[in-house]
């Protein structure tokens, strides 16, 4: 990661929202990205995110005020929102997912930025991660990711936990009986992505398995090429639980995988075809 400066003057990294110093477009800007996403997602996110969206109000009318979401949020899981200006330090980071912070910046995108962003504004923050913070499951592992982001720091393992975030957090499908939805993040708040990742014959979508994901290679500057696909987020959690200094150990010893990988052991859903994806150059991570 590039060497980010405090810009806050605090040891946590946290600034005040200043809800009230947003204008009139920038409200606008919120609006245009909440229709057009909420119209795509209606059939294909996953129920616990519509609900959570549903539960927090974050809504048509305009960015949201950090201060309502958390009473809400803390009612619900006792997770918060802290702003930060920007990408913090991962130790910083995990910290604050540890003890059931979620850091989100404040800024919105330029129109001119409405498909493609580099770095995470407020609305992948705020519509892409928190209406999942509601679910008390996803919670969990949320904090549990952030404790073992702390541990992973220490064992030099960020790399391999920072591709189960990837993979999960930002890129996740999950299976319902109506059929694979979407819950990452990174895809939630991406109009292209959104669409391609469950509709498009070009990825993989295969069955989530921790250690195969964390040997997988991701790209943060075009459609992912490989989709993994969790059960539940009970699952997910589960797989978390254990002590993870074994598994990094066995990484060690194993290759790496390339992003487009399919292994003979991989639970297929969907065999992507490849191909196809030329004149997709679009960053999807954070647009
Ligand atoms: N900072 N604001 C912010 N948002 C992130 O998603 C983020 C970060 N710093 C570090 C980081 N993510 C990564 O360490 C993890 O996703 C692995
Ligand atoms: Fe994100």
């Amino acid at each position: 990661m590039a060497t980010l400066v405090n810009r806050s003057g605090r040891p946590d990294w946290s600034i005040d929202q200043d809800w009230a110093a947003y204008s009139k477009e920038e409200h606008g800007i919120w609006r245009t990205l909440f229709a057009r996403q909420a119209k795509l997602l209606r059939d294909r996110a996953a129920p616990e995110f519509l609900d959570g969206v549903a539960r927090l109000g974050v809504a048509a009318d305009g960015i949201p005020d950090f201060r309502r979401l958390n009473d809400v949020l803390g009612r619900a899981t006792g997770f918060q929102i802290v702003a930060v200006p920007g990408l913090v330090p991962d130790d910083i980071f995990f910290e604050h997912l540890a003890h059931r912070r979620f850091p989100s910046t404040c800024f919105i995108r330029t129109n001119e930025q409405l498909d493609y962003i580099e770095e995470p504004d407020v609305f992948h923050d705020i519509f892409g991660h928190v209406p999942l913070l509601v679910n008390p499951v996803f919670a969990d592992y949320m904090e549990a990711y952030g404790k073992g982001g702390l541990k992973a720091l220490k064992q030099g393992a960020l790399h391999q936990l920072a591709r189960l975030y990837w993979y999960t957090v930002e890129f996740g499908l999950i299976a319902t009986k109506a059929g694979l939805r979407i819950y990452g993040s990174g895809i939630v708040s991406s109009k292209g992505e959104s669409v391609y990742c469950l509709d498009h014959a070009g990825p993989n979508r295969l069955g989530f398995d921790l250690l195969r994901v964390m040997r997988t290679k991701y790209r943060i500057d075009a459609f992912q090429e490989t989709y993994f696909v969790i059960d539940s987020f009970a699952q997910l959690f589960d797989a978390t639980l254990a002590d993870f200094t074994p598994y990094y150990e066995a990484l060690a010893k194993l290759p790496e995988l390339e992003a487009g990988a399919v292994l003979p052991t991989d639970r297929v859903i969907h065999r992507g075809a490849g191909k196809k994806r030329r004149g997709i150059t679009r960053n999807p991570a954070v647009a």
